[in-house]
């Protein structure tokens, strides 16, 4: 069901427009290193993307529009907008002129129209597509679900809350039920606590398990929407509950569906089939404010709330696979798209989370380190922090 393409999205454009009345930004000519535009790869897994985003006025934008089109179940822009985004994301400069952009690949027509836009407007900070963001920060809710909520005339999480009409999953009953603290960003602090927590549950079962946090947070972010972790167990297989239950808000175990045989999947986005667990926590936290707990009581007012819940992903996978699902899970997800992409189209191998697999050897390649699937696939070795593409 793709969509016939526009050249800009001329409604996007008009809104863009209209939130971008500053005067043009007067920025002084910076001395920049020799930078050969024609040498920067079309492959994120080709370039060193940290998270010193000099472009982030055209990136939030082509983020929007990528959401924008996903909506629209429009594919073909939405990695468009994507892989622009990211492409420049690595760049060691703002673009301040068109000519900035010359010569570099990810580059369409529609990219090229929104810079044209853009370069000569100050950043934009607020700019957000309140319509379907609204929803799908619930979690639980894909653009699916939003899409249908916003055609029946809802507009506000409130509103969706308030109409007991609607059927929602167990899923959604605990986004909205915990969704002031879910949208509100897991620290790194807080993400240290919750790994405390799960590295000491982990280890009272399994005490030779490796847990690892990966996502965002081993990228070198000080912020996520949730934590990831990557559990595995050397030695004999043991698939005991690992679970922590007083603790648990949500929880929802997801059983393996790994086939030993089966080659890894060609779908550029799949799943993996690990057991995980998609797990609310609740995280205590010693109050700030000790006076407000102690009067509330006094008063015999509602207990003030002493805990936060946050949504932790548990992945568990078996020792043999856990370089390729570690590369998987510390993302980011453009970074491990065109990793994907890469292996396919320049290596005839096909990568995913469990393994890579050389279609001309006809061989599954065996890797015991994040470095050696980078040297399978004939890479330079990108570390974790420079994977925010
Ligand atoms: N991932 C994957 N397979 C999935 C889901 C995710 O391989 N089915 C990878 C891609 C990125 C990484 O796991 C972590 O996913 P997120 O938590 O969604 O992304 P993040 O980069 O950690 O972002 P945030 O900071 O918002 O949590
Ligand atoms: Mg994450």
């Amino acid at each position: 069901c793709m969509e016939a393409g526009r050249p800009v999205d001329s409604e996007m454009k008009y809104r863009l427009m209209e939130q971008c009345q500053s005067p043009p930004l007067n920025t002084p000519e910076l001395e920049m290193p020799a930078f050969i535009a024609t040498k920067v790869s079309q492959y994120s897994c080709q370039r060193k993307t940290t998270l010193n985003n000099y472009n982030k006025k055209f990136t939030d934008a082509f983020e929007v529009m990528a959401e924008n089109y996903e909506f629209k179940e429009n594919e073909i822009f939405c990695l468009e907008f994507l892989r622009a985004s990211s492409l420049l994301k690595s760049l060691p400069f703002s673009v301040t002129r068109m000519k900035d952009i010359q010569g570099l690949p990810c580059v369409g027509d529609q990219v090229r129209d929104l810079i044209e836009v853009l370069v000569n407007y100050l950043p934009i900070d607020s700019f957000t597509d309140q319509h379907f963001q609204q929803f799908t920060s619930v979690f639980g809710v894909g653009v699916k679900t939003s899409e249908k909520w916003y055609r029946m005339g809802l507009r506000t999480v409130e509103e969706v809350k308030a109409d007991k009409t609607l059927k929602l999953s167990k899923m959604q009953k605990a986004g909205f039920l915990y969704y002031e603290d879910l949208v509100s960003c897991v620290s790194k602090a807080e993400a240290d606590a919750v790994s405390l927590i799960v590295k000491n549950t982990v280890c009272s079962f399994l005490p030779d398990a490796l847990v690892t946090i990966t996502g965002g947070f081993r990228r070198g972010k000080n912020i996520g929407h949730d934590i990831d972790f990557l559990i595995t167990n050397p030695g004999p297989r043991e698939d005991d509950e690992l679970l922590h239950k007083g603790l648990l808000l949500y929880c929802d175990i997801i059983e393996s569906t790994f086939v030993k045989e089966q080659l890894p999947s060609r779908q550029v986005d799949a799943m993996d089939h690990f057991q995980k667990c998609f797990a609310i926590l609740k995280l205590y936290q010693p109050r700030v404010d000790n006076s407000t707990c102690t009067m509330s009581k006094k008063l015999g007012m509602a207990e003030v709330k002493d805990w936060k819940a946050i949504r932790v992903d548990l992945v568990i996978t078996p020792f043999e696979q856990y370089p390729y699902a570690l590369l998987g899970w510390t993302g980011s997800r453009q970074f491990g798209r065109d990793l994907r992409r890469y292996a396919a189209h320049e290596r005839k191998m096909i990568l995913d989370n469990h393994g890579l697999y050389d279609r001309r050897k006809r061989i599954f390649l065996k890797a015991g380190s994040e470095e050696e699937i980078f040297a399978h696939l004939g890479l330079d070795y990108v570390e974790p922090w420079e994977r925010n593409a």
